[in-house]
This record gives C-alpha cells, structure tokens and sequence, in this order.
C-alpha cells in the first residue's frame, strides 16, 4: 500500500550538514518524495507537533531544541513508507540504533537525534498537515508501475 510519512532532519542535523546525506538514502531506498522545505518551527508549532510529550520531564528541552534553529520537513511516499523509514532512523536513543542506521552512523545522544519520522499512519496523516499545505505536495501514483514497484 502507497503510504506518505513525514520526516524531518532537526535542528542538529541541519547545522551538521546531513541533508543532502539523509536525502540521498530515502531516494537510493525508491521512495519518492513529495514535498520539502527548510524552515524554522514555531514556538507554537513545536508545542503542537510534540504535544503527545507535554508533561515529559524532556518535553521544554525538545521544544527549545526543535526551535533552536531550522529544520528540513519532508514528506515521502512508498509502498509501506512509514515502517520502513522508521527502520532505516534506527531507534530514538542512537546508543540503541544499529550501525547502519541513521540515528546509528550519525547520532550520539537522545537530545539530539537527527531525525524525525511519524510512527503511525494517524501520526504521519497529522504531521503532514501541520507542517504542508495540499498545494505544497505533489504526487507520483501514475509513475508507481515504473521502475521500482
Ligand atoms: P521518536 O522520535 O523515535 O519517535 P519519541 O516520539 O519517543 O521518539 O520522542 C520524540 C523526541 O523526543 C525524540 N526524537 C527525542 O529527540 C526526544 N526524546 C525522547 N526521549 C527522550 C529522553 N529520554 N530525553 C531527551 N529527549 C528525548
């Protein structure tokens, strides 16, 4: 099933130069992407986006750190998408991410862990929509059959 994420290099990942990096393994994957923009989070939209940790003892740190500076907000589209870049970030805390992974290759600290990615089709379904506008993505569903599906 064709399924759409929304992934985001943070505030660290940005600043370290990786973009290009973490853009390169989603496209040599064969997902495709449909949308993408370098910008800075609002103090709002950072309380929205995390709004399932408020409460957490690290919730005012990852605002103030997702904030700290900009952020490159991507949406990608493929078969079983959003498992499959969940797999290839490697677990939240990069001490437990496999090499190979992203958090696992690039990451040292949970604080600051590259990478976003929605864990959920709900997730994605509500991160898309705080951070894209319809007219801000495109798609790809009549070029599915080609080379890689
Ligand atoms: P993931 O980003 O892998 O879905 P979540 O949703 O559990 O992980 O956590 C959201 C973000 O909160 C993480 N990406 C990480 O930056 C931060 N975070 C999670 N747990 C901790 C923690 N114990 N201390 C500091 N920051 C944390």
């Amino acid at each position: 099933m064709v399924e759409n994420t929304f992934l985001m290099v943070k505030p660290d990942g940005v600043q370290r130069q990786l973009i290009g990096e973490i853009l390169q393994r989603f496209e040599r994957k064969g997902f495709q992407l449909a949308g993408a923009k370098l910008m800075q989070i609002s103090q709002e939209l950072a309380e929205e986006h995390y709004g399932e940790h408020k409460g957490k003892s690290f919730y005012n740190e990852l605002v103030e750190f997702i904030t700290s500076g900009p952020v490159f907000a991507m949406v990608w589209q493929g078969e079983n998408v959003i498992e499959t870049s969940r797999q290839m970030m490697g677990k939240t805390n990069p001490k437990e991410a496999l090499p190979g992974t992203i958090r696992g290759d690039y990451g040292v600290i949970v604080g600051k862990n590259i990478i976003h990615g929605s864990d959920s089709p709900e997730a994605a379904e509500r991160e898309i929509g705080l951070f894209f506008k319809p007219e801000e993505l495109v798609g790809y569903e009549k070029l599915m059959n080609s080379c890689i599906y």
